[in-house]
This record gives C-alpha cells, structure tokens and sequence, in this order.
C-alpha cells in the first residue's frame, strides 16, 4: 500500500493505493488540485518509498520550490526522488534531470522513457504532474492508449500509477474513460463556485479495491501544510463558568477572547489545525440573553462541543437548554465533561444518566485548564462530522 496523505482519503481507499494500482485525481479546472499529486510523493517518501515525479506543466526547479512552500523537504531524498523534465525541451532549455523527454509532443517519446522506468526502477509511485497538459501535447486517442499501456505495465511491476487530471473540455470519450475503466480509483477534486470558488471539495468517485464511501469532504490548502481538511465551524457552547473559553484556548494553535468584567460577553474565536484538519472553533457567551446568538452560529456549523462543569450538576439543566437549541439543527455534539481534575467531578456515565443522553452521544473526560483529553473530544466530533468511526 501506498498512503496518499490526504488526510481522510486514505480511509475512504482502505489504507491507501495497492501496489500494481492506478488512481487519477479529477480535476475541475480552477481548483488547486495538482498539490494532491505532490502530496502523494511526499507521503511516499515520508515512508521510505521511492517516487518518480513526471513534470509537464512548468520546469522541475519550481516545483522542487513548491515542495519547499508546503513545508515538504525533499533534499533529504535525493536517492529516493527523480524527476522526468518533460517541459524543459519544450522551451529548448538545457535539464538537469535524470529523466528527460526531449519530445514532449511525440506520446512515443513518453512511451520509452515511462516504460523504461517502470521496468528498471524498484516499485514506487509514479506520479504524473498533469496528465491534461500531456494530453494538450500528444493527443487525447494517443495518451490513452499510452496510459492502458503504463497502468497495465505498472501492474506487472508492483508500482503505484498516480495522476492528476485537469478536466478542461475535452470529448465526451475521453472525459467518459477516465472516469470510467482507465483507472483502478478515481478522486474527483471539485469546487463550490460563485463567480469565484469559494470552496474546494473532494471525494471517492470510484475504487475496485475499497468500498466507495460517499462522503465529500472541504479542503483548503495552506502554504505551509498542503492539503486541510476544512470544517468551517464548530460551535463551542455551555453555561457560563463551564470552562468554554479554556477549552478554546486549549484546542487552538491561535484565539482571540473578548472578555468583560472577567467572564465572556462576546465570544471566543479560535483556529485549530490537527491531523490534517483545519476548523475554525467559535465559543459561545453562556448567559441566556445571549441565546439568539447560539441560534445565529448554529446555524452555519458544523458541530457542537457542549461543555459542562462536571463538579456543578446543578448547571446541567442550563446545559441541556442550550443543548436543545443547538440541537435543533441536527448537528452532531460531543459532551466535553470538563474540570475532572476537581474534586467531587462526576464521571462521564454519571453526567449521561443525568443528562439522559443516549449511548451514541460521546461524553469525554477532560480537563481543560491542562489540555488533557481537548484533542481526544476534537477527534471524536470531528470522526461524527465526517462520518468516520
Ligand atoms: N479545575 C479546573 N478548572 C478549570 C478547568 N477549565 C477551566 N477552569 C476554570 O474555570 C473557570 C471558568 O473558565 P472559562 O474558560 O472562563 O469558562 P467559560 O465561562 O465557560 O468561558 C476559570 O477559572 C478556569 O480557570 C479545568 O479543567 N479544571
Ligand atoms: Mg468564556
């Protein structure tokens, strides 16, 4: 197997892409897509791998920068790594790669190079920067059969054929094959437009080897980090003293408190950037007259952290009030059952029972002030959010 490292997608293929697979990132065009490509053969790396990085679309130095912007460092690699300059000829500039197709516009000068390394080089990951871009070059009817040719090689040979894929238009044909039998898996990478994308998404359009889950999943790419899973929000809410904004505070790699006369009138805002995630945690003021905002931020999030004092039962009435109301938009909530570390806290089974919460709400020990157990109640909330575990 080898691990895509895209947070989440590797879960969705089983473990990762099987030796003697093939797998195409679909691109709609617009989206930052090709990074999923290089995230690969930086997770392949990371592994001990070996990755063979086909570049087509600009010259190989550049995208040893891009590697650096994403926080990825290849020199440690250099046995590990090679390159196929197929753009450098095409600007007749001289390369200093160790693979070079000196006619990027003839597919027969692909043929021998790929062939050859897939013949010679130890299984790896063969990653094709963009394929369109080949396409462009070579011919569409061309690079097909050139592609049959390599997956079918590649097979033999136990590499990894990984591909990104710009879907301009291109026939109907084409579109049709690689979405359909060119592929062992295909992962469509899209985006929510308005006039401008505003959101990127991706997700299993087809694998033979896993069981295709149909969840999508928002991504943003950040420079450093590379591919984030994005949750856009999630609500931090419970009465006043609970301990809301700590466990903010907690969670967060940055936050930002507006407090008055030593309790929170506005709100928390933090950001949280964990295993691959990215979300934006938002706290909310625990007083009643502040209800309409609960409502207000309910209404675009994600999921909710109810946070209860576990020493103060007689404040649970209050939580399940503000529980109601976020829960009246279904969003998925883990019970953070915070301040275990004081004396005369109740335990998570005796705060359900009192709550009366059903067996599939999770409510999680945790002591804030000590960051103990904050990232276990993320992770649980995040997983009901995805529908993961
Ligand atoms: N013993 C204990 N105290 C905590 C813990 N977390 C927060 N506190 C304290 O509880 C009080 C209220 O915390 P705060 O985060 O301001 O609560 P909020 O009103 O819900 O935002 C503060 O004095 C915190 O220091 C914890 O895990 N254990
Ligand atoms: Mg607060």
């Amino acid at each position: 197997m080898v691990e895509t490292g895209i947070p989440k997608l590797d879960d969705f293929l089983d473990g990762g892409i099987p030796k003697g697979k093939s797998l195409v990132y679909y691109i709609q065009p617009g989206v930052e897509g090709e990074i999923f490509g290089m995230q690969t053969i930086h997770s392949t790396l990371k592994s001990g791998g070996t990755a063979i990085f086909v570049v087509s679309s600009t010259i190989p130095d550049i995208v040893k920068g891009q590697f650096k912007e994403y926080g990825w460092d290849i020199d440690p690699y250099k046995d590990k790594l090679f390159f196929v300059d197929s753009y450098n000829p095409l600007i007749g500039a001289p390369s200093n790669e160790k693979y070079v197709v000196q006619k990027p516009d003839n597919i027969n000068d692909f043929n021998k190079i790929i062939l050859d390394i897939i013949k010679e080089t130890p299984p790896g990951t063969i990653v094709f920067g963009s394929l369109s871009t080949i396409m462009d070059l070579c011919g569409e009817k061309e690079t097909i059969e050139a592609v049959k040719t390599w997956n079918k090689m590649a097979m033999v040979h136990d590499h990894v054929m990984v591909y990104n894929f710009t879907a301009w238009p291109y026939s109907r044909e084409t579109l049709e094959l690689i979405q359909g039998d060119l592929f062992n898996a295909v992962i469509s990478i899209g985006g929510i437009a308005e006039r401008v994308i505003f959101g990127q998404y991706f997700g299993v359009l087809k694998s033979d080897w896993a069981e295709i889950t149909k969840k999508s999943m928002l991504f943003r790419v950040l420079r450093p980090g590379g591919v984030k899973l994005f949750i856009p929000k999630i609500l931090v809410t419970g009465p006043f003293d609970a301990g809301k904004s700590t466990f903010v505070h907690a969670l967060s790699t940055r936050a930002i408190s507006v407090d008055r006369l030593g309790t929170t009138i506005a709100m928390d805002h933090g950001h949280v950037d964990y295993k691959g995630f990215s979300a934006d945690i938002f706290g909310t003021p625990g007083q009643e007259r502040f209800d309409p905002i609960i409502k207000l931020l309910s209404g675009e999030s994600m999921g909710v952290f109810l946070v209860v004092d576990s020493t103060n039962p007689a404040d649970f009435v209050r939580a399940k009030h503000m529980l109601e109301i976020t829960k009246s938009y279904g969003l998925p909530y883990v019970v953070v059952a915070n301040k275990q570390d004081s004396s005369g806290a109740l335990k998570p089974e005796e705060i359900r029972n009192q709550f009366n919460l059903p067996q599939d709400v999770p409510v999680v020990p945790v002591v804030a002030k000590d960051k103990i157990g904050v990232f276990e109640a993320f992770e649980i909330l995040i997983d009901k959010i995805t529908g993961g575990a």
